[in-house]
């Protein structure tokens, strides 16, 4: 039972109640009708108000029935009986009306809603794009411009803003059912007008005549590669030159594309990913999280200070330490010059600029970061500067106070072990540039306690982070994926493959930038440093061998104006590089490697088959919890395209576990190398003929 039907003297009352946000599955769709019914078979009844119980109208089609085959009758199908209903229905909204629930609600003859309501059609972020009518009747409310505009960014828009666009109908203040009940009233006393936003005709006359043409271009190079978005805009003109029906019928056809395409299941997986790496083992609603009222970060360098914004932009004061006056300052200058940057471009008035720098407490005294609750450091990532910071932060942090350490590689458990506190200790791992990246890896070191998991994975989602927990292994999940990715991609490169050939590889898969263009923006000097104190044969030298010259040449990439690629001062365009070139071919020689032609099928399946193969030893050895959590790091952290929905995903779903297996299998072979081991995890599941949900 997920409605209800009751009587309000002359107006019925259909409910919905369907927790946690109302999704319209086969039992509301049913309930839906019923309601309909009722209300047209009572003779007493002359209008009807549609409203939910809990903390949101309907928030949409059911999301796990997508895929699926579909119990009768279909949302479209509910839709036609509404609006074939003799008598009005007044939809009363509050939380958010989203995608279906929206779409239900402009079928329904009125709108009402409280002010903190929101509505939108976010169908695109799954893929998808309104496929109960929205793309027809939203054009004919508010013109097809602000349609347009509305449903390619799916966001939701606060009710003010969607009343004055003319798709709500009166802002109820008060109680929303008394308020939507006395709208119903006074449209009976009316006359029970019954308006049908299918009926409406659209104003084109300030629509410039090329208005979609210019749409589509814009889309052709903003979101190249995604499937959905030309298709709204077809639909979109489709609303503005045919007859309703027609319109409806070419949305129906273009939806079920789109429900059938990958880019939809992939994206449809990240919507579930993210919501269940918030899903820790051990950490139950029964766990308390701690209070976190104001936080301590010590170092102003570029990753304090961007781990300062975060929390900064969600109104909690931060105490920031460094050791020196003037590094302090420059710190905080950049904190501020980006703010400005931020506002200049209209995102933040002056006022808002001047409230955050006011919760900033800049400081030379170590002991000032005795009252915070949580202390993050950011200082040099060498063991032995963490474990004196944790062995003062263990002298002055009061009890219960969170120490976490933003380390991207080193044990959370040797630096815990010089505190008496370990239980208190966890690793923050936020992601360059901190104050943009939306990915936080929180590191359970082997005594953290549960409430500071769930205090810290609260806390991610209140400064808008994805937290996922990652056990205690170096690299944790994203920098270890990195590491097999990185040298693949390097190995190609040796054995013949330009840099500009793996970078174009790369970007035209849908990352971003390729691992060589992204080595050179973040300083070839970096990994040569840390080379330095690694062990000798914990690396492949053979691989690190070219940027290792190209450093000791004074190449450390966009900040030298050259590095794998040039560049000309102040443009950050890569060029080919002759020396580099001869650097490569050199190195090849010297490791005894004749090179040879790659094809572009080759270097992405290396690269992005090495991801998922080291994904397998990090699930294996309990490093990530499951394979979805792996998704989302890369997702959130590395600009792996969401429609292709994560390493994972994309293997298991676009080239499938066993022709994976076979790929790396002959890689590995081929390499004769110990440095492409097939995993254990991945032999095992395809033997078993499992899949990555089969080992949650
Ligand atoms: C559509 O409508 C297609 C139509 O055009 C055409 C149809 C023919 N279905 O996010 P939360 C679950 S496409 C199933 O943590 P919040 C969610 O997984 C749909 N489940 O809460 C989670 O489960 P769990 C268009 C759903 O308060 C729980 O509810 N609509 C759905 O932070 C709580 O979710 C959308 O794309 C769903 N539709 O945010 C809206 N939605 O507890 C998608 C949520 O087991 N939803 N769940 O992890 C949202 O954006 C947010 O959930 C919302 C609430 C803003 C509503």
């Amino acid at each position: 039972m997920r409605g209800s039907f009751e009587k309000h003297g002359n107006i019925g009352v259909i409910r919905i109640n369907n927790p946690p946000v109302n999704a319209i599955g086969a039992t509301v769709r049913a309930a839906l009708v019923d309601g309909v019914k009722a209300l047209n078979a009572d003779p007493e009844l002359q209008a009807a108000v549609l409203i939910c119980e809990g903390r949101t109208f309907m928030a949409g089609a059911d999301i796990t029935e997508f895929g699926k085959p579909m119990a009768s009758p279909n949302l479209p199908e509910v839709l036609d009986v509404m609006e074939a209903s003799g008598k009005p229905i007044v939809a009363a909204i509050h939380g958010t009306a989203l995608g279906g629930g929206l779409e239900t609600a402009l079928t329904c003859h009125y709108r009402v809603a409280v002010a903190s309501a929101k509505v939108g059609l976010p169908e695109v972020k799954l893929g998808l794009l309104p496929g109960a009518g929205g793309t027809q009747r939203l054009p004919r409310l508010v013109g097809p411009a602000t349609a347009l505009e509305v449903i390619l960014s799916g966001d939701p828009v606060p009710a003010k803003a969607a009343a004055a666009a003319g798709v709500i109908d009166r802002v109820i203040e008060g109680d929303l059912l008394a308020g939507a009940i006395t709208f119903a009233q006074e449209v009976v006393a009316k006359g029970s007008a019954m308006p049908l936003v299918g009926a409406r005709t659209i104003d084109l006359a300030s629509l410039p005549a090329d208005f979609f043409t210019t749409a589509r271009a814009g889309l052709a190079k903003a979101k190249r590669n995604l499937f959905a978005h030309q298709q709204i805009v077809d639909l979109v003109e489709a609303a503005v030159t045919k007859p309703f029906a027609e319109g409806i019928a070419l949305e129906r056809k273009a939806f079920m594309a789109c429900m059938m395409h990958p880019q939809s299941a992939a994206l449809r997986h990240v919507f579930f990913a993210e919501r269940t790496a918030a899903k820790v083992a051990g950490v139950d609603d029964s766990v308390q999280p701690r209070e976190v009222k104001t936080v301590g970060i010590i170092g102003a360098g570029t990753m304090g200070g961007g781990i300062a914004m975060n929390f900064l932009n969600a109104g909690i004061p931060v105490t920031l330490v460094e050791v020196k006056q003037d590094a302090l300052d420059r710190g905080v200058g950049v904190i501020r010059r980006n703010y400005e940057a931020t506002a200049a471009k209209g995102k933040l008035t002056t006022e808002q600029v001047e409230q955050r720098m006011d919760l900033l407490k800049p400081t030379l005294e170590f002991t000032d970061l005795a009252h915070a609750d949580l202390i993050i450091e950011a200082v040099f990532e060498t063991m032995a500067i963490k474990k004196d910071v944790f062995t003062r932060l263990d002298a002055i942090a009061k009890p219960g106070a969170i120490l976490a350490t933003n380390t991207s590689y080193l044990s959370i458990d040797d630096i815990a072990a010089v505190t008496a506190r370990p239980q208190d200790v966890v690793g923050t791992h936020f992601f360059s540039p901190a104050n943009v990246m939306k990915l936080l890896e929180i590191v359970r070191g082997a005594k953290t306690a549960p409430d500071v998991l769930a205090t810290v994975m609260g806390l991610s989602r209140r400064i808008s982070k994805v937290g996922v927990v990652c056990g205690n292994r170096d690299g944790f999940i994203g920098n270890r994926l990195l590491g097999a990715y990185g040298y693949q991609a390097n190995r190609c490169v040796l054995e013949g493959a330009t840099p500009e050939q793996v970078d174009a590889v790369i970007r035209k898969f849908g990352l971003p930038m390729g691992p060589i263009q992204m080595w050179d923006l973040a300083g070839l000097d970096i990994g040569y440093r840390s080379r330095q104190d690694r062990e000798p044969g914990s690396f492949d030298e053979r691989v690190t061998r070219t940027s290792d010259r190209l450093v000791e040449a004074g190449r450390f990439g966009q900040k030298t104006n050259g590095g794998y690629y040039d560049y000309l001062p102040g443009d950050r365009t890569p060029r080919s590089s002759a020396l580099t070139a001869s650097i490569i071919e050199q190195v090849s020689v010297e490791c005894g490697i004749t090179r040879r032609a790659f094809t572009e099928e080759e270097i992405l399946e290396r690269c992005m088959l090495a991801l998922m193969n080291e994904g397998c030893e990090v699930l294996r050895e309990g490093v990530a919890a499951r394979a979805s959590d792996i998704d989302v790091v890369y997702l959130y952290g590395y600009g792996f395209p969401a429609y292709r929905g994560g390493p994972m995903h994309w293997a298991e779903n676009e080239v499938g576990l066993p022709k994976a297996l076979e790929r790396l299998r002959h890689y590995a072979a081929e390499s004769g190398d110990h440095w492409l081991q097939v995993s254990p995890l991945l032999e095992k599941l395809v033997a078993e003929g499992k899949s990555f949900k089969d080992l949650r």
